[in-house]
């Protein structure tokens, strides 16, 4: 399998899953503003929607959408428990975080990124996100991870989307839980791996 992404972006989510899944694959960046590849590909011709991340298959062909892409990987290693099985009550739950964390977080946190928003749209979708960081907070009191003890699929989406806060200069301080769970996430073997990889955070120091 080959995951393109964006140092950083949603594709860090798939990215974290592969690793947790302890799955093989390889890497191909994507400068998203370019629309290129490392290798010197033309991204239109891989995804014509422009957007990472792009999961190539074994089997041929290719996935796109961030929270079906976890899904596909997770289902790959039943084992790994990030993914509760098929038809199960925990599986909608699972399904039910994903589709917050796209449409409720990662989609309006997009605009602010950009350059051309209207300061006024910004300030309205900050105050939002802020609305939806106060009940994750209190849903995130006593819990380890979005499903419990477990950490799932969920959890690298979720955690992905926030870590972008300091970026829109939202500090995380306010949400105590919401920070303890980013920072619980982000202590992960696997996820310092694919920070480490993204060129995000530098290898721990060896003494
Ligand atoms: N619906 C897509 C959205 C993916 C998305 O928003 N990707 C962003 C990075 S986080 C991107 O590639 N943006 C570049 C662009 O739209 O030009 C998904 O959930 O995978």
């Amino acid at each position: 399998m080959k995951l393109y992404y964006a140092p950083g972006a949603c594709s860090l989510s798939p990215h974290i899953v592969l690793r947790e899944a302890g799955l093989t694959f390889e890497l191909e960046q994507v400068d998203n503003k370019e629309k290129k590849t490392k290798s010197g590909q033309n991204f239109w011709d891989v995804n014509p929607k422009g957007q990472v991340p792009v999961l190539e298959l074994d089997e041929g062909g290719r996935l796109t959408e961030g929270p079906v892409i976890v899904q596909y990987l997770a289902d790959k290693k039943p084992g790994s428990g990030l993914v509760p099985a098929y038809g199960t009550s925990e599986r909608y739950r699972v399904q039910e975080w994903l589709n917050f964390t796209t449409s409720e977080l990662h989609k309006t946190f997009g605009p602010i990124f950009r350059p051309t928003t209207p300061e006024e749209f910004k300030m309205i979708s900050k105050e939002n996100l802020a609305k939806r960081f106060d009940w994750l907070d209190r849903e995130l009191a006593g819990r380890q991870y979005l499903m419990g003890e477990k950490f799932t699929i969920a959890d690298a989406y979720l955690f992905t989307v926030v870590r972008w806060s300091p970026r829109i200069e939202v500090d995380l301080g306010k949400w105590p839980n919401l920070k303890a769970y980013v920072d619980r996430v982000a202590a992960r073997p696997k996820v310092r791996e694919a920070l480490q990889a993204e060129g995000l955070i530098q290898p721990a120091a060896v003494s």
